[in-house]
């Protein structure tokens, strides 16, 4: 690693600011994936995108890769700075606009984090289409870079459909102000879309033009007992033709165990069901949807469940499926993004149904996920026992096969966390040698020296 000190940034980055002290670089090279040990050799916090392109230029000048990075709640490493990089944190350039009634969008910086925008839009009448846990912590320029879904992905889209414009440094310091808040433009290649969920490695996102919503409708919740993971698609068929989902997600009893204990919450249902699902959908009228749910119980599809009645309640139902995550999260779980069209999802949950039982005997596997957008999340939790780095090798073997099976249903190993450093050994199982060529040539032009976030996504 290459030394550094504070001499330095004061001669060649005056102004901006940059820490070097042991604590925030330990802080900052890290994400929520902790498998690497972080080691950066600064961390670097731009006020604005002339200081971000100041960086990028002495950057370039003095042979130091640069790790973009926002809220780090990220779950595959992509903003990890593991090898004497300067993190360049947008936590400072958190400015956001007025709310912008007649276009019902709004401009932020990257720093601004994501409850925020939501809060804004509500405070405006309006709504902001993308949610998920980390929604307090993340930062839009990390949702833009990794093209976060989350949870209400089957009515509102991806992050990418709540991009106006977007303006980002590249590489060799150019700054591209791309689409500028238009709907239509028919220009040719729209780059925009080439820098959402490039994670970091063609260029650094400043900021961006946010689509709003109109304000959605009252909605119930509906938590569902399944009693096996079969009945899962037929029901979600049933919903999504008599319902307007906002939401469909699914998750298995040892998850609501988890949350339960991890939380001090009640179990949901009076008996535990083997799987449950989560339905968020715009209110109907009571007699319709007793009519649905008795069709759903004599199909055999559910065997009990709850309507919210109240907002409060609507949330205490999503607590069930929102905290999985920081629940197991002690349990250092190997984890799993994977994604296949939703009409593929029954096969191939009985394939990895069956490879986990073969190959993970000993290991606690759980199972949640979006399952309205074909997103699964395969969670293995490591045994209190275990070395780390054994469970973490004995994961990725059979990981191959969960790929292969992947592969085979044309799925993505990647469907919203991003690549990273933790999947980027695998990219071919969802990516063909011709693309990830193409992928490679493109990132030369953004970034010829290859400065940008290197070994995240393409390997080094
Ligand atoms: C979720 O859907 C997040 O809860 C995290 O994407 C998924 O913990 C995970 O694997
Ligand atoms: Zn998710």
């Amino acid at each position: 690693m290459k030394s550094i000190d504070n001499q330095f940034f004061q001669t060649h980055l005056q102004g901006v600011d940059v820490s070097l002290d042991s604590q925030i670089l330990d802080t900052y090279g890290r994400d929520w994936t902790h498998l690497r040990e972080p080691a950066p050799s600064a961390v670097l916090f731009p006020r604005d995108t002339d200081q971000v392109q100041q960086i990028v230029h002495q950057a370039r000048e003095h042979g130091f890769a640069i790790v973009p990075s926002g809220g780090r709640t990220g779950l595959s490493g992509g903003a990890v700075a593991a090898d004497g990089e300067w993190v360049v944190s947008l936590e400072k350039m958190r400015t956001m606009g007025e709310v912008n009634i007649t276009e019902s969008c709004v401009d932020v910086e990257a720093g601004v984090v994501t409850a925020t925008i939501q809060q804004a839009a509500g405070h405006s009448g309006l709504f902001y289409g993308v949610d998920f846990a980390s929604a307090g912590s993340s930062q839009i320029g990390g949702n833009i870079a990794t093209n976060a879904g989350g949870i209400r992905v089957l009515r509102y889209g991806l992050t990418r459909d709540q991009i106006l414009g977007l303006t980002a440094v590249t590489g060799t310091g150019e700054l591209l102000a791309l689409n500028q808040g238009l709907i239509k433009n028919a220009t040719g290649y729209d780059l925009r879309h080439l820098l959402i969920g490039s994670e970091g490695t063609l260029a650094i996102i400043t900021g961006a033009t946010l689509k709003l919503w109109p304000k959605p409708p009252l909605r119930d919740v509906l938590l569902l007992g399944l009693p096996d993971h079969q009945a899962v698609m037929p029901l979600f068929a049933s919903a999504s033709h008599s319902f307007k989902l906002s939401a469909f997600e699914f998750f298995s009893q040892a998850c609501v165990e988890h949350v339960c204990t991890h939380a001090g919450l009640q179990p949901p249902l009076d008996q535990p069901a083997s799987y449950y699902a989560l339905l968020e959908l715009d209110q109907v009228d009571e007699p319709l949807m007793l009519d649905w749910f008795e069709q759903a119980m004599d199909s055999g599809w559910i065997e009990d469940g709850v309507i919210s009645q109240s907002h409060e309640q609507s949330q205490q139902l999503w607590a069930y499926r929102e905290r999985i995550s920081e629940s197991i999260a002690p349990r250092k779980p190997y984890k799993n993004d994977i994604a296949v069209r939703v009409g593929s999802v029954p096969a191939l949950l009985e394939q990895l149904d069956e490879l986990v039982k073969q190959h993970y005997p000993d290991f606690e596997v759980l199972w949640y996920g979006h399952i309205g957008d074909g997103n699964l999340h395969l969670n293995v939790l490591k045994p209190d026992t275990m070395a780390l780095d054994t469970f973490k090798s004995q994961c990725e073997q059979v990981n191959e096969l969960v790929f292969a099976a992947v592969q085979n249903h044309l799925g993505s190993i990647s469907a919203e966390h991003g690549v990273g450093l933790l999947k980027q050994p695998w990219l071919n199982f969802s990516r063909s040698a011709a693309e990830i060529e193409l992928m490679r040539c493109i990132k030369r032009q953004f970034d010829p020296d290859g400065i940008l976030n290197p070994g995240k996504l393409l390997s080094g």
